[in-house]
């Protein structure tokens, strides 16, 4: 019996969100422990769990996985959202990493020092509204399909979702010229799983806020 999988992270999104998305988004429960002093992190690390020293680590079918593009990559495939061929893992892939770009840069944005905030937030806008948004309007443009890829749900909707979610959290309008998109957000948040990861009290982690930034900062440095 190998049980839920258990993610030792702090309590905050994120290099864990997006597995948190995926597993919800998969209908697997999971168990979390949460890394809440540098203390924590130091008794994961000699106690050899942690294969770089460092978490996201999650325990999941008798393994202590790291590194969390392995396992996204791992809980997408075991889970069947990650396309049907080659090619289809190709082009989730790529949409992924652009996501994820985008992704990562609303996330630093808790990080910035003061003066930089306001550029930093300029930027936000610009790649999500000039970049990476427009693809994947075009992409459901395109091919006139509910899912970005082949027709069937897959990580890149999960992904995706997630991504407009926090980009939306920091501009409200900012899907005003994308209706597809709008589209696309209605009908994944609606999806059984996801709805319930959506509401209130959730595994769902509320956005890093600038009192958390010091906690973090005396875990990991
Ligand atoms: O994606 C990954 O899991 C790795 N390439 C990076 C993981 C990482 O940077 N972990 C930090 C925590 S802050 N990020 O999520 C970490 O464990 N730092 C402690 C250390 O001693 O490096």
């Amino acid at each position: 019996m190998s049980g839920k999988p258990k993610l030792h992270y702090f309590n905050g999104r994120g290099r864990m969100e997006t597995i948190r998305w995926l597993l919800a988004a998969a209908g697997v429960e999971f168990e979390e422990c949460f890394v809440e002093a540098k203390d924590d992190l130091v008794k994961l690390q000699k106690g050899g769990s942690l294969l770089f020293q460092q978490v996201p680590m999650v325990e999941i079918d008798g393994m202590k996985m790291v590194q969390s593009r392995a396992i996204a990559n791992y809980i997408a495939a075991k889970y069947n959202l990650y396309g049907k061929d080659l090619k289809e893992r190709a082009l989730i892939d790529m949409y992924v990493e652009g996501m994820t770009d985008l992704n990562e840069l609303i996330m630093g944005h808790t990080f910035q020092p003061a003066e930089k905030k306001e550029q930093h937030f300029a930027t936000i806008v610009d790649r999500a509204t000039n970049r990476y948004f427009p693809v994947f309007e075009k992409v459901l443009k395109d091919h006139g399909q509910d899912f970005l890829v082949g027709n069937q749900f897959s990580r890149a909707d999960v992904q995706l979702l997630e991504t407009i979610l926090a980009a939306e959290e920091c501009k409200p309008d900012i899907l005003v010229k994308f209706p597809l998109l709008q589209r696309f957000k209605a009908r994944t948040s609606n999806i059984p799983t996801i709805k319930q990861f959506l509401q209130p009290g959730s595994q769902r982690k509320p956005r890093l806020q600038e009192k958390d930034v010091k906690r973090v900062m005396e875990i990991f440095h």
